[in-house]
């Protein structure tokens, strides 16, 4: 992969570290997949998507990438289990603390792990909000705690973990789960109100975790652990805005991608994911004068707020 290309092609004055606000962590990680192997290959499919991507957002009128956007070096370490999520740890909270919104593209899911642990340190009452087909709450798994089975069972003891879109778990794992916090697709399906709920369910703080296999495997194929009976795009979208508008998003990974070399659709489903939570994000900031902004890189900004008027030198 290289790091000399900016995500989406954006130009370089968007692209730097210094005046980003946001950060892109590549995790081109799968060591402990059980079936559909791949995911190491998604974070390069999800970056030619995005540079194959309209950089305007139609319903939101604006163009996030103004925000700045730092494509970081992949974490490629892939030792052990333990090693990529101790890198993916490190990384993460590393740019935390330089005031940048992180984002990570994965990868399996045991990256989460790490995900997880760094903006549990950085943030208080934290909630993870994971979207998801599977529960993920094994304590360890085929001889490892650091196994995609287990992405958040240090979740479900450390922060306020809410579910969304379950629909396949083992039995073992209901002594983890908290069935109040836990919203199955079987349930979604029939309740109006199902987004309501889980937001009355989150602290202010959300780490967002999304497992690409939460989609309707009919809109989002490529994905290790298919399951019927998934999200479809515009109630995710629908639901994700709520969050970005009524609470402080304070990052998110996006995993799973596991590309097929015949079929792109899913690669750009989750470049326009990933753009649109960013555009979710950063309209929510400028809308609101209350927010404490964290992200304190002196931007010029245009009428909206995210446009850039100033020309290129
Ligand atoms: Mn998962």
């Amino acid at each position: 992969m290289s790091t000399t290309k900016n995500y989406a092609g954006i130009p370089d004055k968007f692209a730097q570290l210094e005046t980003a606000k946001v950060v892109l962590i590549p995790v081109p990680y799968d060591g402990t997949s059980t079936w559909g192997k791949g995911a190491d290959k998604g974070p390069q499919a999800f970056l030619e998507a995005s540079e194959n991507m309209e950089l305007y957002d139609i319903e939101t009128d604006s163009e996030v990438y103004g925000q700045g956007i730092y494509l970081a070096e992949a974490i490629t370490e892939n030792s052990s289990p333990e090693a990529v999520v101790n890198a993916v740890h490190k990384q993460t909270k590393d740019y935390i603390k330089r005031n940048k919104f992180v984002t990570l593209f994965g990868g399996e899911h045991s990256i989460s792990i790490g995900t997880i642990r760094a903006f549990n340190e950085c943030f208080d009452n934290l909630t993870v909000l994971q979207i998801d087909a599977h529960a993920d709450l094994r304590e360890s798994y085929e001889g490892t705690k650091y196994n995609h089975a287990c992405a958040v069972h240090e979740a479900s003891q450390t922060t306020n973990l809410i579910q969304v879109g379950i629909r396949s778990m083992d039995a073992i794992e209901k002594s983890f789960m908290d069935e109040e916090k836990t919203f199955f697709a079987h349930d979604m399906v029939h309740d109006e109100y199902w987004m309501d709920k889980v937001i009355e369910a989150m602290t202010d703080n959300v780490l967002i975790t999304f497992d690409l296999d939460a989609f309707d495997p009919s809109i989002m194929p490529s994905t290790g652990t298919p399951e019927p009976g998934g999200l479809f795009w515009y109630e995710t979208l629908e639901f994700l805005k709520q969050v970005f508008e009524e609470k402080n998003v304070v990052g998110f990974d996006i995993v799973e991608l596991c590309p097929n070399p015949t079929d792109k659709s899913s690669d750009f489903l989750a470049a326009k994911l990933y753009y649109k939570m960013l555009s979710y994000k950063f309209i929510s900031e400028a809308a609101d004068d209350e927010y404490d902004n964290t992200y304190d890189v002196d931007y010029k900004t245009g009428t909206n707020g995210l446009k850039f008027d100033d020309d290129e030198d």
